[in-house]
C-alpha cells in the first residue's frame, strides 16, 4: 500500500445546488474510500471545491440577471453545506475563484507556455453577431457529429461523452440568442494532445489494463483510436482566469484547463492552513492520486489533465480514475431544468437525520458499471427491510437484551458451541473481504458485505433464541450475548465508511473507543465487564405516505 493518498472528487459547478446524481456518482464513493483509508491508518488528503468559472456560470448569471460573482457565492455555500450535512469528509473544500487558484492556474499556463507546450492557432470560430460574443462550450448547442444527439454543447456531448470542438457541431445555434452563428477569426493557445498519444497509450492502455474500470478504459481507448487533436485551452470570454502571457488580453483560460488545477490549489490552501508542505501530495512518487468523477468527465481526467501534469514534469499521475456511470430517477434522466431531481438540501428538510439512509441507498444501488435507477420505492424498501429490519433490528435486540439481562455490562462467555465459533470466524474475515472490494472501488458489493455482518448477527440471535433460555440456561445465554456483542462492535467500525453518522452513534451508544480497520480482525472486540450506554434506535421505518409525497413532488 502507498505511503499517502491524495483523493479528489470532481469540483461541482456552482451554477445550481447538487442532487442525488452527484452524490451517488462521485461524492459518496469518494467519501467511503477516504474514510476507509483513514480507518486503515493511511495518510489521506481528501480534496474538493467549487468550480466557479466557465460558461455554465455566466449563462446562469445572465438568466437570473445577476453577476457571475453573485451566482458563485450563492451556490458555493449551498453546495458546501450539503456536503457537510451528508458527512462528506473533505479535508479541504476550496473554490476556483480564490487568489491562490488564480495564481496557480496562471503559473501552470505560464510554465507550459515557456516550455513550448502550446501551439497558437488562428482560425475561424463561431461568433454571435447579435451578442458580439464568440461562442464556445455551452454558449453553443448543436447536433453531435458522433451520436446525432441534438443538444450537444460546443465542448462536449453529454449523451455519448465525446469531447468536441464547437465547430464540429452540426447545425450549431447560439445558446444566447438562438441565432445561427457566423464565423470570425481569432487566435488561441492549443494543447497539442497528439503529442501525448503514445505516452497515454502506454501509461493507461498498457499500464492500467487490469486495475482501471472497463468503462474508463473503453472511453480512453476510443479517443486514442480516433486520434487526438490539439485542443484550445483559452477562450474569448469575460468570466474566467486571465491568460497571463502577451497576446492574451481579453482572453481567459478554458474552464477545463483551470478546474483540475483546482485540486492542486486547494491542496496548497489546505497545506498553508495546516502548516504542511503541499508538494508531496502532488509530487512524491509514493503518493497515490485517485480522481473520483462521473463518466462525462473521463476525457478531462484521463487525457487532458494528465497531459498537463506530464508536461509540468514534477507531477505524479493518477493511480486510478474510478468514474461512475449516471444515476437516473424513476426511469428518467436527472434534469435540473425539468426539476426532475432530488435536491440534497430539500431531502434533508423532508427526512431530517436520515443522511445515512440516502448514502446507503445510493451506494447499494450505485451506477458503478452501468447507468442505474433511483426510485422512491426502492429507497423505502432498502430502509425498511435492510437498515431497519436487519442492521437496526440486530443492534436494538442486542442492546435491549444486554440491559435487560446484565444491566448493560458485558458478561463472561462460557463454553463455545460450533455456531458461535463459526460466527466469530466469519466476523474475523469480514474486514478483509470488505477491504478487497473497496480496494477495487466496488462500493456496492462492499456495502452488501457490511450489511451481511448484521444479517449474520440477526440470524444468530433468531436461531439461538437467548430469550427462551434465560431462565433455564443462563450460562449459554451469557455466551450468546457475548458473541452477539462482538458482531455489534465489529459493525460499529466497519459500517463507518458507509454510514458515518450511524457508526458514530453506535460507538457512543456502546461506549467503545474508535478502533482501526485492522483491529477489527482481532477478536474479541469488546471484553466482559465493559459497560454499555443506553439503547437508542438507529433507524426508523419510512411510511408509504412519506414516499407518496416525494413521488408527487417530482417534475
Ligand atoms: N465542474 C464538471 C461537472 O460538474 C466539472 C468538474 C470539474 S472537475 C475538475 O460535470
Ligand atoms: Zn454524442
Amino acid at each position: 500500500m502507498s505511503k499517502r493518498y491524495t483523493i479528489t472528487a470532481a469540483l461541482p459547478y456552482t451554477n445550481g445546488p447538487i442532487h442525488i446524481g452527484h452524490l451517488a456518482g462521485v461524492y459518496v464513493p469518494a467519501d467511503i474510500y477516504a474514510r476507509y483509508l483513514r480507518l486503515c491508518g493511511k495518510e489521506v488528503l481528501f480534496i474538493c471545491g467549487s468550480d466557479e468559472h466557465g460558461v455554465a456560470i455566466s449563462m446562469k448569471a445572465k438568466k437570473e440577471g445577476v453577476t457571475p460573482k453573485e451566482i458563485i457565492d450563492k451556490y458555493h455555500h449551498i453546495i458546501k453545506d450539503s456536503f457537510d450535512s451528508f458527512g462528506i469528509s473533505f479535508d479541504y473544500y476550496g473554490r476556483t475563484s480564490s487568489e491562490v487558484h488564480h495564481e496557480t492556474a496562471q503559473e501552470f499556463f505560464k510554465t507550459m507556455h515557456d516550455n513550448d507546450c502550446f501551439e497558437t492557432i488562428t482560425s475561424a470560430q463561431l461568433y454571435d453577431e447579435k451578442e458580439h460574443q464568440f461562442l464556445a462550450d455551452r454558449y453553443v448547442v448543436g447536433t453531435c457529429p458522433k451520436c446525432q444527439h441534438t443538444e450537444a454543447y460546443g465542448d462536449q456531448c453529454e449523451a455519448c461523452g465525446s469531447s468536441l470542438n464547437a465547430t464540429d457541431l452540426i447545425e450549431p445555434k447560439s445558446a444566447l440568442s438562438g441565432a445561427t452563428p457566423s464565423l470570425k477569426s481569432t487566435t488561441h493557445w492549443y494543447l497539442p494532445l497528439n503529442r501525448y498519444e503514445e505516452f497515454l497509450r502506454e501509461w493507461i492502455l498498457e499500464g492500467h489494463q487490469k486495475d482501471w474500470k472497463p468503462n474508463v478504459l473503453g472511453q480512453v481507448k476510443s479517443w486514442l483510436d480516433d486520434g487526438l487533436k490539439p485542443r484550445a485551452v483559452t477562450r474569448d470570454l469575460a468570466w474566467g482566469i486571465p491568460v497571463p502571457v502577451a497576446g492574451g488580453e481579453n482572453k481567459v483560460l478554458y474552464v477545463w484547463f483551470d478546474a483540475p488545477i483546482g485540486y492542486v490549489s486547494a491542496t496548497k490552501e489546505w497545506a498553508k492552513q495546516n502548516n504542511k508542505d503541499w508538494k508531496p501530495y502532488w509530487q512524491d512518487k509514493e503518493t497515490e492520486l485517485v480522481h473520483f468523477i462521473g463518466k462525462d468527465n473521463i476525457v478531462f481526467h484521463c487525457i487532458i489533465f494528465p497531459a498537463v501534469l506530464k508536461s509540468m514534469n514534477d507531477y505524479i499521475l493518477p493511480q486510478n480514475v474510478p468514474a461512475n456511470e449516471f444515476l437516473n430517477l424513476e426511469g428518467q434522466k436527472l434534469s435540473t431544468s425539468k426539476n426532475w431531481a432530488v435536491w440534497l438540501h430539500e431531502y434533508l428538510v423532508d427526512f431530517p437525520n436520515k443522511e445515512d439512509v440516502l448514502r446507503y441507498v445510493l451506494t447499494a444501488n450505485a451506477p458503478e458499471t452501468k447507468d442505474n435507477d433511483f426510485t422512491w420505492n426502492d429507497f423505502q424498501t432498502r430502509n425498511n427491510s435492510e437498515l431497519v429490519a436487519i442492521f437496526g433490528n440486530f443492534i436494538n435486540r442486542v442492546m435491549v437484551l444486554m440491559h435487560k439481562y446484565y444491566d448493560g455490562i458485558v458478561p463472561s462467555p462460557h463454553e463455545q458451541h460450533e455456531v458461535d465459533k463459526q460466527l466469530l470466524i466469519q466476523l474475523s474475515v469480514a474486514p478483509d473481504q470488505i477491504s478487497s472490494l473497496l480496494n477495487q472501488y466496488k462500493f456496492r458489493a462492499a456495502s452488501q458485505e457490511m450489511i451481511q455482518i448484521a444479517r449474520l448477527g440477526n440470524k444468530y440471535l433468531a436461531d439461538e433464541e437467548p430469550w427462551k433460555l434465560i431462565k433455564t440456561n443462563p450460562k449459554r445465554v451469557a455466551t450468546i450475548m457475548f458473541t452477539a456483542m462482538q458482531v455489534a462492535a465489529s459493525l460499529a467500525t466497519l459500517s463507518g465508511p458507509f454510514l458515518p453518522h450511524i457508526a458514530a452513534k453506535l460507538i457512543a451508544m456502546m461506549q467503545l473507543e474508535e478502533s482501526s480497520w485492522e483491529a477489527t480482525k482481532e477478536l474479541p472486540l469488546i471484553n466482559s465487564g465493559h459497560i454499555l450506554g443506553k439503547a437508542e434506535l438507529l433507524f426508523e421505518k419510512i411510511e408509504d405516505e412519506a414516499i407518496q409525497l416525494q413521488q408527487e413532488k417530482l417534475g
